[in-house]
């Protein structure tokens, strides 16, 4: 950060929270931008950023915003010149008693909405409630679709890039997708016999997109069962037969689980489901007949609540 201070805007990209939630800090609690340029609107200063933070965090962490701003105005000087300088090198400004943060690594994100960053700096300081707090607003606040959209996915395909880069931060990305797995997982699910199954497919780890997919459906009201991690093909066809489903979603991440022959033996199934899609980037890209290719979380929504509707 420069010395000359931050204006509103900047300041809230930075924390990761809408012009708003800074406006109404700085009115309610007074932690508003304590730089003076004449002729200019006040600017946020490193101490007033670290202060932000704190009520960032703590308001987070469950605590009521007037009891955090109390906290936040009593940050010392000298805590805020160090935080102030790890700010200046893009790293989160460390806090007494609050989760450690990413030994100054940061998750690459290129052009990303400001509850991404946010996410992706929590994400990065194993900052459980922080995330879940993130996560839970922008799902109130946007839904499933536009969530996992604009927040989620910059952050995962983030991770990745920095796992690939470095070999590290695994405990970031095994972090996060616990989160998000709470999180997803309780978004209200809709009464009713579920007429739709998820599953990914035979040693496929990865999950998540499946369970953004079952929260998204539950918000449009459709239920669905969701087997999740590795479903073996006789499991699944025996899930087929028990179940009846109209509609199947088999996930593949990884080209190594995109074999075709498991979903060859849904759609030969003797109790066929009215829709077999397949999701993922691991499958190839011709599939058998028969089988309908979703290529993202809105049309596989859009898709599905057809086939059931
Ligand atoms: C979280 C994660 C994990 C978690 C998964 C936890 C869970 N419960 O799901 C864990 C730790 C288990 C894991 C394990 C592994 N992982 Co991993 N993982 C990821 C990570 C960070 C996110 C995965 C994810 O959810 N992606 C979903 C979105 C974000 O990505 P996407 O599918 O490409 O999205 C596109 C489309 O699918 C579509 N889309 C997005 N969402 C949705 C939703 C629906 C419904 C639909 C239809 C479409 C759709 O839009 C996107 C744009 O085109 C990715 C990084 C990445 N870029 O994906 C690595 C990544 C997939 N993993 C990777 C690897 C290598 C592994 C391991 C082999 C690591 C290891 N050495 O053990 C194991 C694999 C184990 C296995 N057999 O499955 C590599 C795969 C490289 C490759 N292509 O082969 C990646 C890409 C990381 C990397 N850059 O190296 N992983």
């Amino acid at each position: 950060m420069v010395d000359d201070g931050l204006s509103a805007g900047a300041a809230a990209r930075r924390l990761g929270v809408a012009v708003t939630t800074l406006r109404t800090w700085h009115q309610r609690y007074g932690l508003g931008p304590s730089r003076h340029v004449p002729g200019q609107h006040r600017r946020y200063t490193r101490q007033d950023l670290d202060r932000l933070e704190v009520m960032l965090r703590l308001t987070a962490q469950g605590v009521a915003p007037a009891e955090a701003a109390a906290w936040a105005r009593r940050i010392p000087a000298g805590v805020a010149a160090s935080v102030g300088a790890a700010a200046a090198n893009g790293e989160t400004p460390p806090v007494p008693g609050a989760a450690r943060d990413g030994g100054g690594q940061a998750i690459p994100l290129g052009p990303a909405s400001p509850a991404a960053r946010g996410l992706a700096r929590a994400a990065m300081r194993l900052d459980v409630p922080a995330m879940r707090h993130l996560l839970t607003a922008a799902l109130v606040e946007h839904g499933v679709i536009d969530t996992w959209a604009e927040v989620v996915v910059p952050v995962l395909i983030g991770i990745g890039e920095r796992y690939q880069a470095t070999e590290r931060f695994v405990e970031v990305e095994h972090l996060l997708s616990r989160c998000l797995t709470e999180v997803l997982a309780a978004v209200p699910r809709p009464p009713g016999l579920p007429r739709v199954l998820l599953a990914a497919a035979d040693e496929e780890q990865h999950t998540l997109p499946l369970e953004a997919l079952a929260a998204a459906l539950a918000e449009a009201g459709v239920p669905a069962r969701l087997l999740g991690a590795r479903v073996p093909p006789r499991a699944l066809a025996d899930a087929v037969t028990r179940t009846g489903p109209t509609a199947v979603v088999l996930w593949s991440q990884l080209p190594g689980t995109g074999d075709p022959t498991q979903l060859d033996a849904l759609t030969a199934h003797p109790r066929p489901p009215f829709l077999v899609a397949a999701a993922g980037p691991g499958w190839p890209h011709e599939l058998p007949a028969g089988v309908v290719q979703l290529t993202g979380l809105a049309e596989a929504v859009a898709l599905v609540s057809a086939a059931v509707g």
